[in-house]
């Protein structure tokens, strides 16, 4: 990994059922950062606990992910792959920062509200530190840039809000840099492909509402036709899609896997039925997933090769961080053997 290029920070939770949105709103954006950045590419299983998680499943979707970024085409030689909960700095930075950070702020924190839902009493006191963790996978690194979707700058702004007050609090001027978002194009927000308003998620209880970056072409094809529409052809321009979500949806689907704008695939399916744009939607899926699919199963039969690639990348990762971590003891006031 290059130390002279700018340092990228992003992670998956391995939740299980990663999707098309996953894959278009983040993972596909992690290969083409390779280019410009050294990146550090987490499976962040830690997060994922705190909603409860099946242990053996968890395994399986800490494997997945990881067998997602390398299918998909991160060099996890050239940059770094790993879990979070094998490199201790995160968990160490974590209850820092969970001293730095102020209740107010916390409570501020809409995808708290959105996932404690009416049951806030219940939910997990790690959901509620939730951003004190993704604010120290990145300062751990001292990275500079984090690939995030928009539902994530409230949680990179308090990674901001935390990087200053602790080098206010301690004197410690530019000791850590305030991160900066590179945030997707418009468009790169995909929704369910039964409710146009409601993101795809790997939570929603519908199989039908997403596709899995494992389905086969089968499941792909099927889905796609079941996918919800309205009754009208396909429109020609882009302003006439604004109160159809469901048919903007696919058109931004459609869009985002031949890299394109939206306007050029109405331009070329304008006036056509859904039927037709259905078909040539799943040969486009198809021909775009089908491969990545293909190598994350070749993957996951070698569960072997998966954990030495995260094993060498917690050690790389691990060589990062474990150096800032001892001017953090030091500037916290930490007594350390020497
Ligand atoms: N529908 C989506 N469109 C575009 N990007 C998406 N991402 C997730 N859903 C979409 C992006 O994928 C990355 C990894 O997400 P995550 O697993 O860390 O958490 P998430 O955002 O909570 O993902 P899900 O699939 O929606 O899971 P659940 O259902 O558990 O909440 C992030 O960069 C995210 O923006």
């Amino acid at each position: 990994m290059s130390r002279h290029k700018p340092l990228v920070f992003s992670g998956v939770q391995p939740t299980g059922n990663l999707h098309l949105g996953n894959y278009l709103g983040a993972i596909r954006n992690f290969v083409r950062l390779q280019q410009s950045y050294s990146c550090l590419y987490c499976v962040v299983d830690m997060h994922a606990i705190t909603i409860w998680q099946e242990p053996q499943e968890l395994r399986n979707a800490t494997r997945e992910v990881a067998s997602a970024f390398i299918a998909a085409g991160v060099d996890p030689k050239a940059h770094i792959i790993f879990n979070q909960s094998q490199v201790a700095a995160h968990a160490e930075l974590a209850w820092i920062f969970n001293c730095v950070a102020r209740i107010g702020w916390l409570n501020r924190m809409t995808q708290f509200k959105d996932k404690a839902g009416s049951n806030r009493e219940k939910a997990s006191v790690g959901l509620y530190a939730y951003p004190n963790l993704m604010a120290a996978d990145i300062l751990a690194y001292r990275a500079t840039h984090v690939p995030i979707g928009e539902d994530q700058t409230q949680h990179l702004e308090l990674a901001r809000d935390i990087a200053q007050k602790f080098n206010t609090d301690f004197g410690v001027p530019d000791f850590f840099p305030q991160p900066e978002a590179l945030l997707q194009p418009e468009g790169a927000r995909i929704m369910s492909l039964k409710d146009g308003t409601k993101k795809m998620s790997k939570s929603d209880p519908s199989d039908l509402s997403r596709i899995n970056l494992n389905d086969d072409a089968d499941a792909i094809a099927k889905k796609i036709r079941k996918a919800r529409t309205d009754p009208e052809p396909l429109p020609a321009t882009g302003k006439e899609l604004e109160s159809r979500p469901e048919a903007r949806n696919l058109v931004g689907i459609y869009a985002a896997l031949s890299d394109t704008a939206a306007g050029e695939v109405l331009q070329e399916f304008a006036g056509s039925e859904f039927s037709r744009f259905k078909g040539r939607l799943t040969d486009l899926c198809v021909a775009k997933l089908g491969p990545i699919g293909a190598e994350m199963k070749r993957l996951m039969a070698d569960p072997a090769y998966v954990e030495g690639v995260l094993a060498d990348g917690a050690a790389r990762a691990h060589a990062i961080a474990a150096p800032i971590m001892t001017e953090v003891y030091d500037v916290v006031g930490f007594i350390r053997a020497r």
